[in-house]
């Protein structure tokens, strides 16, 4: 009986080290998240692997995809693209928008993509994603939540990180904090290449990916030792468990921008 319990726990426990050294991330990526003025900006959507350029999953059509801006949401569904990606792997369908900004301030960017099976968990990966964009450095929007099902509400501006310094969050499922989230982060690694709708073929880093828990109020705080744009998954933490009879992982993913300091 022992024996057949510890044997459990080592397959659990190598299951956990894979999904860490190779996680999903969904992407909502521009290249520069603080703007001087407003004007076009281009949105890049693949569910891909940013930590060592891996697999690029195929998208389904995302069920929604909208702005905040001064408190305002805008549906931005119809501006949707299909695409290819192309990491190290593969190429695979993946979305972007083309956007224009108006006024200053911060935006932010929602993407509710549909659930994608993996078939190699036998599970369905939902990741209800968060990025953002300032203009003009006027704080507006970046501290308050959208309402999401799950979602990483950001305790510092997501777009202005001291690289060498921390980010803080909390992770929310239906506006309550979630004690003990389990969260991934990865940096991108192989810097985007948006203009040729891929990563790039050289790595920054040694060490892209790292594995903590937020604490008993649904806190966590990541020391960000780089510059550069860094995931942040929050595993599980939806309300919804189940799609098509099948196990759901419903995660909330926050991407932040960290940068040098002068
Ligand atoms: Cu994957």
């Amino acid at each position: 009986m022992n024996k057949v319990f510890f044997a459990g726990l080592l397959v659990a426990g190598t299951a956990v080290l894979t999904s860490a050294a190779q996680a999903h991330f969904q992407l909502l990526f521009t290249p520069e998240t603080m703007l001087e003025k407003g004007g076009v900006v281009t949105l890049k959507m693949p569910f891909t692997h940013p930590a060592d350029s891996g697999h690029v999953m195929e998208m389904g059509a995302p069920l929604e995809f909208y702005s905040i801006h001064k408190g305002k949401k805008t549906d931005l569904l119809g501006q949707l693209k299909e695409i290819n990606w192309t990491s190290s792997e593969n190429t695979g369908k993946a979305f972007e928008a083309e956007l224009k900004l108006r006024g200053l301030g911060d935006s932010v960017f929602v993407l509710v993509p549909t659930p994608y099976y993996e078939a190699s968990e036998d599970v369905y990966i939902q990741q209800l994603t968060k990025s953002y964009i300032n203009v003009g450095d006027l704080p507006t929007d970046w501290d308050s939540e959208q309402g999401l099902k799950t979602e990483i509400r950001p305790l510092g501006k997501p777009y202005n990180v001291i690289a060498g310094g921390t980010f803080s969050g909390v992770v929310l499922s239906e506006g309550k904090p979630v004690p003990f989230a389990e969260i991934e982060i990865e940096y991108m690694n192989f810097p985007a290449e948006p203009e040729k709708n891929r990563f790039s073929e050289t790595a920054l880093i040694s060490s892209p990916a790292h594995a903590l828990r937020a604490d008993a109020s649904g806190t966590f705080t990541f020391g960000v030792p780089k510059a550069g744009f860094w995931g942040i998954a929050a595993l599980g933490t939806g309300p919804d468990s189940e799609y098509e009879g099948k196990t759901l992982s419903q995660d909330a993913v926050i991407w932040i921008q960290a940068r040098d300091i002068d």
